[in-house]
């Protein structure tokens, strides 16, 4: 039994997919991302940086989306979400995860929390303004690696996908992100992923209001 904390909008819905997707029980522990509202103790605990996704299991728990997609990948082979080690394709699934976790979400920091990049006020409408172009540089590169592809990973799905996926929620206009349409062959696999009846069920609020 998983223990996921989570919000809404945040980088554990990803996470709650791939629970979806391997079909084990879970229980959602209810957490926040403002500023203002202090987390549950117990995710203070075991990620003092006070964000989510942090899951826990009987014998353990861990902070990091896509350390947890790894590990989750890893531990339920049986749901064919990433390639086994020996697999030509698994340095490139490792590769774009960390990618995605350590440029594009980086991007996305830039514009969400400026505050925690720069010392003075007058300085955060740059931040964020650099973040939106580094939003643009960043999924640029994997459009480009995707190519033709039909997946991240080629002819093989993956929660390579997924992450995506989870990534091209967080693009917001107001605040002067890109566009998907800016990324064809991103949005492409983005597109096809939100078919999954998995993702119907997590993302419900998100499907009905892309900007909630
Ligand atoms: N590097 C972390 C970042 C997670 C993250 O930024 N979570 C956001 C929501 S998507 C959060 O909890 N924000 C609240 C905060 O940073 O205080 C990961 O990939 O798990």
């Amino acid at each position: 039994m998983y223990k996921l904390f989570f919000a809404l909008k945040s980088a554990s819905m990803g996470v709650q997919v791939l629970l979806e997707e391997i079909g084990v029980p879970y229980e959602l522990i209810q957490s926040v991302v403002d500023k203002e509202t202090p987390r549950p103790p117990e995710q203070l605990a075991i990620n003092p940086n006070g964000w989510v996704p942090v899951l826990v299991w009987d014998e353990g728990s861990m902070y990091e989306c896509a350390a947890i997609t790894m590990f989750l990948c890893d531990k339920h082979p049986q749901a064919r979400l990433a390639p086994s080690v020996d697999d030509p394709t698994r340095a490139l699934f490792l590769q774009t995860l960390v990618y995605f976790s350590n440029s594009i979400q980086n991007a996305f920091q830039l514009t969400y929390y400026p505050d925690r990049f720069v010392d003075a006020l007058d300085d955060e409408p740059s931040a964020q303004m650099r973040g939106c172009r580094r939003l643009r540089e960043t999924w640029s590169v994997i459009d480009n690696q995707i190519g033709d592809n039909e997946w991240i990973l080629g002819d093989q799905f993956s929660a390579a996908d997924i992450y995506l996926f989870m990534l091209s929620t967080w693009l917001r206009s107001a605040k002067g992100h890109p566009s998907m349409t800016e990324f064809p062959n991103a949005k492409r696999i983005a597109d096809k992923v939100l078919q999954m009846p998995s993702v119907q069920r997590v993302y419900q609020q998100w499907i009905q209001d892309p900007e909630y």
